[in-house]
């Protein structure tokens, strides 16, 4: 379109203003302008904002840190991601994510890791083994290839590709802990208090792009093979950068069966708050499974910086910084 869709759309918006109309009139009546269009979508953004992260539980402190510093050095939304989520990866004291996460039930730490952007592209990887930074080689198969996920030998074999280092993931702290498992081998899949702690993590550039990321070993000692939500588009992670991101850690059999970060997303674009997206989903969750043994918490920003955090259980935190502020948020939940 020429003056445009854009043009009209913006001086649109600041009629609907005048006229008091709320975001989800508003939202509906760009929607069906879209609808009408033979023009995609525009994705439009913020003109500045202050850069602003969220991540899921307490390492998301610094992971937010290292994402702000990589925005203060000229980096994007992508490249705060990228940068939180390789620190939590290269920390071989946690269980749960890249080097030092806890195996499968043979013995094997296989990572999950997504990416994506404001305007809807995507990356994924699945169960890999013996790459230190998943997250990296996500972006990688979204930037580089014609494809949003790779899995397995093929993943592995990109990386080789790329010079990704190789290296040993299982540390003797999660081989001894692993041990101690195999003694009873109980499979029964934990609660998730400190068992599950995923890095799932949304940012806001200056310039109002939103990105996210999830990366992950999944569930502990789960089978060979097992993938989890985190590398799925549309269940451990959403962004579409006109209204929001979301992302999920808890167990991921519940947030594939529904969709989880989708619906927190979709729930935003009709005009639901962050916080009122995630606690219906959560409530998706409770009102379709018993969930007494599965915790499940979402973490949503919209394109705004507004966020909201909740979970089925008690124990979810989450971190969140906006400039040089950052906080410890305790997660509602139920
Ligand atoms: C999974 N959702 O593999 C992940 C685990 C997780 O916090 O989130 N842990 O199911």
């Amino acid at each position: 379109m020429t003056k445009s869709r854009r043009t009209f759309l913006n001086e649109a918006a600041q009629i609907a203003g005048a006229l008091g109309l709320g975001r989800f009139a508003w939202n509906r009546f760009e929607n069906q302008l879209n609808a009408e269009s033979q023009t995609p979508p525009t994705h439009s953004i913020n003109s500045v904002s202050t850069p602003t992260m969220v991540s899921t539980w307490n390492h998301g402190i610094l992971a937010n840190q290292a994402g702000l510093e990589a925005q203060s050095q000229g980096g994007n939304a992508l490249d705060m991601i990228e940068a939180a989520a390789r620190l939590v990866e290269s920390d071989a004291e946690g269980l749960s994510v890249g080097i030092g996460g806890l195996p499968d039930r043979d013995g094997h730490v296989t990572l999950d890791a997504c990416i994506m952007d404001h305007t809807g592209n995507a990356g994924s990887v699945c169960f890999v083994q013996g790459v230190e930074h998943p997250l990296s080689l996500a972006r990688r198969v979204m930037e580089d290839t014609p494809h949003v996920m790779l899995s397995g030998a093929g993943a592995e074999q990109f990386a080789r590709e790329l010079d990704f280092p190789q290296i040993n993931l299982l540390t003797p702290k999660a081989q001894k802990a692993w041990e101690k498992w195999r003694i009873e081998s109980d499979y029964a899949p934990v609660i998730n208090r400190e068992n599950h702690d995923t890095i799932g993590l949304l940012a806001l550039d200056h310039e109002g792009r939103l990105a996210g990321g999830c990366t992950t070993s999944g569930v502990a000692y789960k089978m060979h093979g097992r993938v989890g939500d985190s590398p799925i588009i549309g269940a451990g992670l959403f962004v579409d950068g006109r209204y929001g991101g979301a992302t999920a850690t808890g167990l991921g059999e519940a947030v594939m069966r529904t969709v989880g970060s989708f619906l927190v997303v979709e729930l935003m674009r009709q005009g639901l708050s962050p916080q009122l997206a995630c606690e219906e989903a959560v409530h998706r969750i409770m009102n379709s499974m018993p969930t007494e043994d599965l915790q499940v918490g979402y973490l949503a920003m919209d394109r705004d910086g507004a966020i909201g955090g909740h979970a089925i259980h008690s124990g979810f935190n989450y971190a969140h910084t906006i400039g040089d502020e950052a906080a410890l948020i305790d997660a509602t939940h139920g």
